[in-house]
């Protein structure tokens, strides 16, 4: 009897978490946890370092970042990292193609993906056209993200999960090409839109070179079944793999260990996204000037300012606090940036409301000349409302009269042409900078934190062509110092419960999946029944009818999107065992999610 309950209760215990946690004993809750030796991608694992990060100073918060951003570099248990040998061979690889497809008058190298990963997607597309416009080549870089260009400034989530409209857009950017390398970015290797796209370039290998960029072992590509289609992910990646073998497709899957806040892809899997492709795309522009390059040297010089930006932790905490102190009052937060440092301020914006249910007023970022400078593809976007509306002028008209003293404006300076209106200087609004150009103190005397990366300059970074690239440098440094800033003010502000961000949209089939997990994981019920309470919670009911049931994961999609702290809901439903409605009357007397969620785990046994 006794060996038959071992056996169930880990039986049960292997079925349960989604989400768990990677070394044994760190779970403060429920230590058992531990035990499991599951299968979890690790992009959706929890890290170990940041456990108590809802409960550290600004300071330690920073410090967890950073230790977290040196695993992109230092690897992660006995995975293939960064440097490893096959990582640096098959990098080589695919900048060998871009060579290839560089020399074709026909050629081009698409970049696409979802949320964060398209994104990246477009920075990269734009910066390198504008490499090969500078030496008066034709500009072959495209870029496709799910949801189309307003998804570069405003999450859209529900387009990753449709593999039909990725081989579409796909299509539509590469038609009359001959020669295409696709670089289908999907940092947890489970995006459909993504996966439908490389299974058409493998279905037309003539014309296509795909690659597929992600940050998973390939055996822990997603399996669930995608909708509307007949693949889950790994069976793309195990058609990719024999591609792979025959030399006709490339896997870049170094592992770079789990985000700082769980799942939250935009941190180190975009970063690791970023350096990669840039990794790639140098190496190959060099070589088409017959320029050698190192690509172990290249990767070091990333590894050796990630040390660099967080030199400067102390100051990087201080603008956390006042970030965090903003938000906490109710104000908003804008990032305004010059050339390429207002689109990083954009991107690490547009994440908030998917990754911390911010609103779209929130967090913004507005950019010098705006659809301008940008160059997508789609254009002067401001016709569809206010949000769309990103240059600084626009900012100067739509915001500036309207800053209080609550809201924080950073700017992002990258060099001394960057002037700042007297306009804001008036303002009471709280100001800081990050700038990386050495100039006069009084230029910065009116901010309450400055952070001065001009030494970025000057810093040995291993790589000789860091002048040249020294943008890319600039960039990176921002995504750091961006990403420590909204993280940690959402963490100030109560959103995140140990590492988990559980008051998450339930936009897509991947967060509807992750919000399962997260009700496992403090709840320890059976998969099926967690999943019944997150419908209870969508569906605002107790009694879930057979018609509700038999709907599809995308149903429930479009109900969820639209609703308020659906996962804490269905969380304290499952945890207290309670009615829906009771479930958000007690989180309706906290203000705060993590409090609210941390008291009623402490207390469910009382
Ligand atoms: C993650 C971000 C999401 C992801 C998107 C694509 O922090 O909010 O928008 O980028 O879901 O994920 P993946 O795994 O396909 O790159």
């Amino acid at each position: 009897q006794k060996e038959y309950s071992e056996f169930k209760r880990k039986k049960d215990l292997a079925a349960l978490p989604y989400i768990y946690e990677c070394d044994t004993g760190l779970n403060r809750y429920d230590p058992r946890l531990a035990l499991i030796k599951m299968d979890i991608p690790i992009t959706e694992a929890r890290n170990p370092v940041t456990t108590t990060i809802d409960v550290a100073s600004t300071d330690d918060i920073v410090q967890m970042l950073h230790m977290c951003d040196r695993e992109i570099f230092n690897g992660w248990k006995q995975y293939k990292g960064l440097f490893h040998p096959e990582t640096i061979a098959t990098i080589r690889q695919i900048s060998e193609v871009a060579v290839d497809i560089l020399k074709k008058p026909d050629g081009m190298i698409v970049l696409s993906g979802c949320g964060t990963s398209g994104r990246i997607a477009f920075l990269i597309a734009r910066n390198f056209n504008e490499v090969l416009r500078n030496s008066g080549r034709e500009q072959c870089f495209r870029y496709l993200i799910a949801g189309r260009d307003k998804a570069l400034f405003t999450s859209q989530e529900a387009p990753e999960d449709d593999p039909q409209c990725g081989i579409e857009m796909l299509k539509e950017v590469t038609a009359g090409r001959n020669r295409v390398l696709f670089i289908g970015i999907t940092c947890g290797l489970s995006a459909p839109f993504v996966a439908g796209q490389l299974y058409y370039c493998m279905e037309n290998l003539n014309i296509y070179t795909p690659v597929l960029l992600g940050f998973n072992p390939s055996n822990l590509a997603r399996n669930i079944k995608i909708e509307k289609w007949d693949k889950t992910f790994l069976q793309v990646v195990r058609l990719m793999e024999n591609k792979v073998a025959e030399n006709k497709a490339y896997i870049l899957n170094p592992i770079v260990g789990p985000e700082q806040i769980t799942g939250s892809s935009r941190m180190k899997s975009g970063t690791a996204t970023k350096i990669l492709l840039e990794t790639i795309f140098v190496s190959c522009v060099k070589a088409y000037e017959n320029i050698p390059s190192n690509i172990e040297a290249h990767l070091k010089s990333y590894q050796d300012l990630c040390e660099v930006v967080y030199k400067e932790t102390s100051s990087i905490s201080k603008l956390v606090q006042l970030a965090g102190n903003s938000l906490k009052a109710g104000g908003t937060i804008s990032y305004i940036g010059w050339d390429s440092l207002g689109v990083m301020g954009m991107i690490d914006a547009s994440e908030c409301p998917p990754t911390y249910g911010a609103s779209l007023s929130d967090i913004r970022g507005f950019v010098e000349t705006g659809y301008k400078l940008l160059n997508n593809i789609e254009g002067d976007l401001s016709p569809l409302g206010k949000y769309y509306r990103i240059s600084i002028d626009e900012f100067q008209s739509d915001i500036v009269p309207g800053l209080k003293e609550s809201d924080l404006v950073i700017l992002l300076m990258k060099d001394e042409s960057c002037t700042v209106s007297d306009i804001l200087w008036k303002s009471t609004c709280q100001k800081a900078c990050i700038s990386f150009y050495s100039a006069e103190k009084e230029d910065r005397m009116d901010c309450t934190v400055s952070i001065d990366l001009s030494n970025l300059i000057t810093e040995p970074l291993g790589n000789q062509h860091y002048k040249s690239w020294g943008q890319l440098y600039k960039e990176l440094s921002t995504k750091w110092i961006l990403n420590a800033v909204t993280t940690g003010a959402h963490i100030l502000k109560g959103k995140v419960y140990q590492n988990i961000m559980v008051d998450l949209k339930v936009s897509n089939n991947k967060l509807f999946f992750r919000a399962v997990g997260i009700i496992q994981n403090f709840s320890n019920l059976p998969k099926e029944m967690c999943q019944e309470y997150l419908l209870k919670s969508i569906y605002m009911t107790d009694d879930l009818s057979d018609d509700l049931k038999s709907l599809q994961v995308k149903d429930h999609i479009v109900k969820a999107t639209t609703m308020e702290k659906v996962v804490p809901t269905a969380l304290v439903a499952a945890i207290l065992k309670c009615k829906i409605d009771d479930a958000r009357k007690l989180l309706l007397q906290h203000h705060v999610i993590r409090t609210a969620i941390s008291d009623i785990i402490n207390n469910r046994t009382v």
